[in-house]
């Protein structure tokens, strides 16, 4: 029997608040919305003992393989860069493993993961889809034994500005710049306590395999670039930067957003992927 924890964590709907526009199912063109924050979902989905396994198959959460189509990420249709922070050359795996539709064979298993530098604070990534996207999904992807296993970041969205380049990535509040948060802040460390003395690494308390998906009813927006804002998962521990083994993101299917909301269903070979499995 499945061991798999399945988790809520929030449930945003902010449609009408300031600030926040309503859903665009009815509009063919929904291009460089202006908002300050994206409706969406967080769902978080954990694997630990032997349910770990590389086919990172989670009952609430798209499994990250085989790679799926509607992933604007994948390869080369987007380019990841490194905004701030170090990478773990040459331990870890680069930018491009984020995206390069495999997953890691285990949970120790660094060469298949891209983490930041031991003993820095985490760093930012941004994530540039060349071209506006209808986004129907978000994922993120995590293994490792221990404390590399949880996800903490924010996720931002932003197209281009009149000068055609994203926002600035380096603010202290990237809102402040430009950019949208999407959905609330990624925290899976409730699902890791941090408080034991000596701290356990076994992989019951803290490590596992993690599926982070952000989306909601509808769209969580049209972006061509995305950052993400990412964190150690504990700040008095130098080996707490996670193990990131892939990163999504799932475009909506042509006609998705000029149908009424209750029509707004995936085609058949869209919810093979979107949907868990
Ligand atoms: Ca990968």
């Amino acid at each position: 029997m499945r061991t798999t924890s399945l988790f809520l964590l929030n449930s945003i709907l902010l449609t009408g608040l300031a600030g926040c526009a309503a859903q665009p199912t009815l509009v063919r063109s929904v291009l460089f919305v202006s908002r300050t924050r994206a409706d969406a979902t967080v769902n978080i989905g954990r694997n630990i003992g032997s349910d770990a396994t590389p086919e990172f198959s989670f009952t609430n959460i798209p499994a990250p393989l085989p790679p799926n189509p509607f992933d604007v990420a994948l390869n080369n249709n987007a380019e990841f860069t490194l905004v701030t922070g170090s990478l773990a050359s040459p331990t870890g795996g680069s930018l491009d493993v984020l995206h390069d539709g495999k997953v890691p064979q285990n949970g120790d298993d660094p060469g298949h993961n891209f983490f930041f530098k031991d003993a820095t604070a985490g760093g930012r990534i941004l994530i540039n889809l060349k071209r506006p996207i209808n986004i129907r999904q978000f994922n993120s992807y995590s293994w490792q034994n221990g404390k590399r296993a949880a996800q903490c970041y924010t996720l931002y969205g932003s197209n281009a500005n009149s000068s055609g380049n994203p926002p600035s990535q380096t603010g202290a509040n990237p809102v402040s710049d430009g950019w949208t948060i999407i959905g609330s802040p990624v925290d899976t460390r409730g699902l890791m306590p941090l408080d034991a003395t000596p701290r356990p690494r076994d992989v019951t308390s803290s490590g596992g395999q993690y599926g982070v998906s952000i989306s909601s009813s509808g769209l969580i927006g049209t972006f061509q670039y995305l950052l993400m804002v990412i964190s150690q998962t504990d700040a008095s521990d130098p080996q707490s930067n996670t193990f990131y083994s892939e990163v999504t993101v799932i475009e909506a299917p042509p006609g998705f957003l000029i149908l009424p909301q209750s029509r707004n269903a995936e085609t058949a070979e869209q919810k093979k992927y979107t949907e868990m499995r």
